[in-house]
């Protein structure tokens, strides 16, 4: 018989792995002869996809892979399927986190991942009946997993609960025990990181919770051996599951847990790695970066604290200038409701030695605020890192500014508001702390690996250095102008097209013609990024064909992806209004193939890569001044859609590279939001006084989408007309549909779209992750690359 498609997957991935290991001990070796400063980013989420592909073009088996295949029958496309997705975050943070490791590891730079190895990843999400979303487990791991390494010997105990007790050393000093704690143990498994430069390996360390045998003692020395045996795989639960919220924090013990537990294995590991290698720690911010990638890792400023204070017991000043030169930390978020606290009592629970510590951060912090404005000023109850009003908080992200020396935005626009509102009395009292690095993706993955056709294509005109040093994309900007090249650009666009509609046939079953416009909009769904002003447009544009249905129509099919967090109210109404207005939009014989909406369920990386390179037009339609940046915006546009977008997080960027001919910006500016709010925003008024919004708004709210419960819409459209509407999405509806009667009549106009298509591929180098990198290791970081031999 024939070998299984998942054997064939599994031995291939193992042929591909043992090329890795082989470059991960001399990559290791290297950077132990270099004795190299390193980077470790620590983030509560990777969403790294597949690695069979990735790590095949990475270290250049690809070509070979696929004819040997070939010889035996089958095709590489077909065995990666049995890969699932490591769905290991939520969305753009946790992608970037896989795009910065896939970056560190091809610029050559002694860079690793920490993060947990969550038994359920992402949720993987389902339409019902009624076109609501349902939620399933993500149980990845259910068969053995190629891509990682289990380190038995790397392991420590967590310890969690407890209480401090004080003693005096011999010398005299007032020393701090934390006792009677709970204990759990954290296992590491390593997944190896290849880059694209021939020789370096780095690794993602996850951490896994495992149950340690002096958990539950007491159950044991009483004799309850059941008990105390079943008891431990509570302990287990830490690493159990991600949590699917990616703008409110849920408030629970175990995320709190969670980020203790990831944060302290990894810096027990952190710092065995320095003291085997240069012993001395206080050179550690010399020889040691720590990123903290959001808050959530954001713990470990006390934690270090404490390992230097208990442990190696150094000095507060000593062990508070190590802290802070060892951490940076990066915004992702403006806002506010994103931005964690947690109960000071349940950091008492569960944390107190790091409570007290904090306190005293929060001390001495206080002292100098004080000393320079005066002891009544309101700047410091503001500032200060704990939160009085209400429930006493402990605020996560003031104590990673104190905690840090840098901080950074992800876009140009993010980080000026951020020092301008967000964090303004920081930047004002710690001048030169903040700071910007425009977020980028890897164009391994998602040029290389997702557009095989386009890569082969550029590479065949300005050969592969683009490849690692994007900017020689600008070298296609003169072919823009050639028709053979456009004629090449757009045979690869429509084969790409017709790879989607195949994907969207399988999985909602609608058939979509691959000659119409592919508008796009994949991401998370939240109010602040207005899928519903989406869905507007998409009513609105069907009226007009139903009004006029001989009108001469650029055909549209709207493409939608992503999920919404599980306790998302208004989201998950969004998902289902889409889902009804598809039904009836795509069933209806007088439209056809003028417009057409789906929604791809599951949207996750592995569609992405069938996504991105399928588009023509990519939605990025946020309400100005609440996306940090957007990097699906990055991915689409290095794939030659066209954005339509309004000038917020890294469309601002996008639009300076490509030029205003080359891109659909419309709607409010960041100013123009931030004053309309000031001054009261109406939107009823709108609403009166534009009779196409009046019309879309009224088939919604008299249930034309859901005529068995006609008031199920109701209170969106409520929300949409209530006053102070948060989003402002009545107030750019006249302009969105304006840039959409514009894109309309760009596409008519098939040559010039391709030219500029071609022009968005070419002036996007900027978007790729190696920049973002190599700005972190120049103005954060101060690492060097140490390359190993090449293999
Ligand atoms: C916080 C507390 C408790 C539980 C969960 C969370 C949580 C988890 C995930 C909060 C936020 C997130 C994810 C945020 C995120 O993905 N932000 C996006 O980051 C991208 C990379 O910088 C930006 O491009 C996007 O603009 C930003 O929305």
């Amino acid at each position: 018989g024939t070998a299984s498609d998942r054997e064939l997957y599994n031995a291939l991935s193992q042929s591909v792995r043992d090329q890795l290991m082989a470059r991960w001990l001399e990559t290791q070796k290297a950077y132990k002869e270099a004795g190299a400063k390193k980077v470790y980013y620590l983030s509560l989420e990777f969403l790294i996809g597949r690695s069979l592909s990735n790590a095949m073009i990475n270290i250049d088996a690809q070509d070979e892979a696929v004819k040997a295949l070939k010889d035996m029958g089958t095709e590489l496309e077909l065995l990666r399927e049995n890969e699932p997705d490591a769905g290991l975050g939520n969305g753009g943070l946790g992608r970037l986190a896989a795009c910065f490791i896939d970056s560190m590891a091809t610029l050559g730079l002694p860079g690793f991942g920490y993060s947990i190895r969550y038994d359920y990843g992402m949720f993987a999400q389902g339409v019902n009946d009624d076109g609501s979303q349902f939620e399933r487990p993500d149980y990845w791991l259910r068969f053995q997993n190629q891509w990682e390494v289990k380190r038995d010997e790397v392991a420590y105990d967590i310890q969690f609960g407890g209480k401090v007790v004080t003693y005096q050393d011999d010398s005299g000093h007032t020393r701090y025990d934390w006792v009677d704690t709970e204990v759990v143990r954290a296992e590491a498994f390593d997944v190896p990181t290849p880059g694209n430069n021939g020789s370096t390996v780095n690794h993602l360390r996850l951490w896994s919770a495992k149950a340690n045998d002096e958990f539950k003692l007491p159950y044991f020395n009483k004799g309850e051996y059941h008990e105390a045996v079943s008891e431990k795989n509570w302990s287990e639960n830490i690493s159990r599951v991600l949590y699917p919220e990616d703008s409110h924090q849920p408030g629970k013990d175990l995320r709190l847990k969670q980020q203790y537990f990831f944060v302290t294995a990894s810096l027990q590991d952190i710092l065995n790695d320095f003291i085997e290698e240069h012993g001395d720690l206080k050179k550690l911010p010399q020889k040691v970066a720590i990123q903290l990638n959001d808050t959530h890792p954001t713990v470990a400023i006390a934690e270090l604290m404490r390992i230097l204070l208990d442990v190696h017991h150094m000095s507060w000043a000593e062990a508070w200038d190590i802290t802070r030169e060892t951490f940076a930390y990066t915004c992702h978020t403006l806002l506010p409701e994103a931005l964690e606290t947690w109960p000071v009592s349940m950091f008492e629970r569960l944390l107190p030695r790091h409570l007290d510590i904090i306190y005293a951060i929060n001390h001495h912090f206080l002292e100098e605020l004080k000393e320079k404005f005066g002891a009544d000023d309101p700047r410091i109850p503001a500032m200060s890192i704990i939160g009085e009003d209400g429930e006493r908080r402990v605020r996560m992200a003031n104590l990673a500014v104190v905690g840090s020396h840098k901080v950074n935005g992800v876009a140009a626009l993010h980080s000026q508001l951020m020092q301008e509102i967000t964090f303004k009395d920081f930047h004002e009292f710690y001048p030169g702390k903040f700071t910007n690095v425009t977020n980028g993706v890897t164009p391994r993955r998602w040029i290389k690996e997702c557009n095989p056709e386009l890569a082969a294509l550029i590479t065949k005109k300005i050969g592969r250095d683009w490849e690692n040093n994007l900017p020689e994309l600008a070298k296609l900007e003169k072919l823009a102008s050639q028709k053979t090249f456009r004629n090449q650009f757009a045979k690869i666009k429509l084969n790409n097209k017709k790879r989607l509609a195949a994907l969207i046939k399988e999985r909602t079953g609608v058939e979509v013609n691959p000659d119409t416009l592919f508008d796009v909009q994949v991401k998370r769904f939240h109010e602040y990024k207005r899928q519903h002003l989406n869905i507007l447009h998409v009513i609105h544009r069907y009226n007009q064909i139903r009004k006029n249905p001989d009108h001469d129509f650029v055909p549209r099919t709207v493409i939608f992806g992503g999920k919404a967090a599980p306790g998302y109210v208004m989201a998950k109404r969004m998902i289902k209004l889409l889902n009804r207005v598809a039904e009836v939009v795509n069933n209806d014989p007088v439209v056809g193939d003028k417009l057409k909406v789906v929604l791809i369920p599951n949207y996750n990386v592995s569609p992405a890569q069938i996504i991105m390179p399928a588009a023509d037009l990519s939605e990025q339609i946020s309400t100005a001044g609440m996306e940090a940046s957007g990097t699906g915006n990055m991915k689409l546009a290095l794939n030659g859609a066209l954005t339509i977008g309004t000038l917020d997080g890294a469309n601002v960027e996008i639009a300076e590279e490509v030029g205003d001919d080359n891109i659909f910006i419309f709607g409010m500016t960041a100013d123009e939001v931030e004053a309309e709010r000031a001054k009261g925003y109406r939107p009823s008024q709108i609403a009166a006084e534009n009779k196409d919004l009046a019309e879309v708004l009224d088939l919604i709210a008299n249930g034309f989408f859901a005529p068995e419960n006609p008031h199920e819409f109701k209170p969106l459209v409520d929300t949409l007309v209530g006053d102070n509407e948060h989003f402002l999405v009545l107030a750019d509806f006249a302009s969105y549909v304006d840039a959409q009667n514009r894109v309309d009549d760009q596409y008519r106009d098939k040559e010039e779209w391709m030219r500029k298509a071609i022009l968005n591929t070419a002036l996007c180098g900027k978007f790729s992750s190696d920049r973002s990198i190599q700005d972190y290791a120049d103005n954060i970081w101060n690492v060097k690359p140490v390359l190993p031999k090449a293999k």
